[in-house]
């Protein structure tokens, strides 16, 4: 049976890279996508993730922009890379972009495609939650209509991926973004998959990821990969605040491929205060979560590169 998935995404280059392969996945319909400017531009974010649908999906599929803005801004350095994505000639080939652009805001756009869904649909989220809170302060109840929420963010080591002033280093950015969204969502009664980073450092993009990709680039999605994945710094000898993981490529695998992760029940809560803001804790009076936190690498690797060489 086809999964239906609504994809949310925050327009970072492993975002677009997810739409894409999200579009390569058999037992997978993408019912619409939405736009959240969040580690990346809205304009052309939009733009990118309509000519990624025309240039590889069989299908159309509705996109939609953000309105919603967040507590603590990204980066404009990291923000920088969709304006690359855009620009990809194998994106602009047709100079045509022909996926249907909704006039609704994301939040609502996201109400209405669940409503208009047989059934229920998955809800992947590779950014920010904050269009997810505010369409369950909206309309509560489209619970019934959401299978589960597949999110990457938030992580329950001592080290997260923020380093900003005013903050202890404990958060994850999706969660750091907009802590009082995640507070929201941990709220309701929707079943959660969490790709934390304790899975996500399992899948760094190195050098030897990049170079099978070039050895593979007569194939147009295994080009396009590499493209993307250009414009981005590489693992090479220690981590540094800019280093790439696969951190959204892997949450969309996990819902084409579930064999590849494995994960364990959580009972959490969020920090919404300075200087922790965003850090998801282990909490007796929180909810559970099924945290993500091992992952079958090497087949998670070939998994997306074989999605990839479907492309003619
Ligand atoms: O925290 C991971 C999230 C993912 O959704 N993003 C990037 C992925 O799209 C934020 C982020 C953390 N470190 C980054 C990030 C970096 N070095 N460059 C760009 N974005
Ligand atoms: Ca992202």
């Amino acid at each position: 049976m086809t999964k239906k998935v609504y994809f949310n995404h925050d327009a970072g280059v492993d975002d677009l890279v997810s739409l894409f392969l999200l579009t390569q996945m058999e037992d997978v319909e993408v019912t619409g996508v939405s736009v959240i400017p969040a580690d990346g531009y809205l304009e052309p974010g939009t733009n990118a993730s309509r000519k990624i649908i025309d240039r590889f999906s069989s299908y159309p599929i509705e996109v939609a922009k953000s309105n919603s803005r967040g507590e603590n801004p990204f980066p404009s350095d990291w923000r920088m890379h969709t304006f690359t994505v855009d620009a990809l000639p194998i994106l602009n080939e047709s100079g045509k972009m022909e996926a249907p652009l909704s006039d609704l805001f994301a939040h609502k756009h996201l109400i209405q495609t669940l409503n208009n869904t047989k059934g229920k649909t998955t809800l992947l989220f590779t950014g920010p939650l904050t269009d997810l809170a505010r369409a369950l302060d909206e309309a509560p109840e489209i619970e019934d209509k959401i299978e589960k929420l597949v999110w990457m963010g938030g992580t329950f080591q001592d080290a997260g991926n923020v380093q900003e002033p005013e903050h202890d280093g404990t958060a994850e950015w999706n969660a750091f973004w907009d802590p009082h969204a995640v507070q929201r969502v941990w709220a309701s009664g929707l079943e959660i998959d969490m790709v934390a980073l304790e899975s996500t450092q399992q899948v760094p993009l190195t050098l030897d990821v990049r170079n099978k990709w070039a050895s593979d680039r007569k194939y147009q999605g295994v080009d396009f990969l590499g493209q993307c994945y250009a414009a981005v710094p590489p693992l090479v000898h220690a981590e540094t605040n800019s280093t790439y993981y696969l951190w959204d490529v892997l949450t969309t695998a996990a819902v084409g491929k579930p064999d590849l992760i494995t994960s364990k029940q959580v009972v959490s809560s969020v920090i919404t205060e300075v200087p922790s803001q965003g850090r998801t804790v282990v909490a007796e009076n929180g909810r559970p979560v099924n945290v993500v936190y091992d992952v079958k690498a090497e087949e998670f690797f070939t998994y997306i590169t074989d999605l990839s060489k479907q492309i003619k």
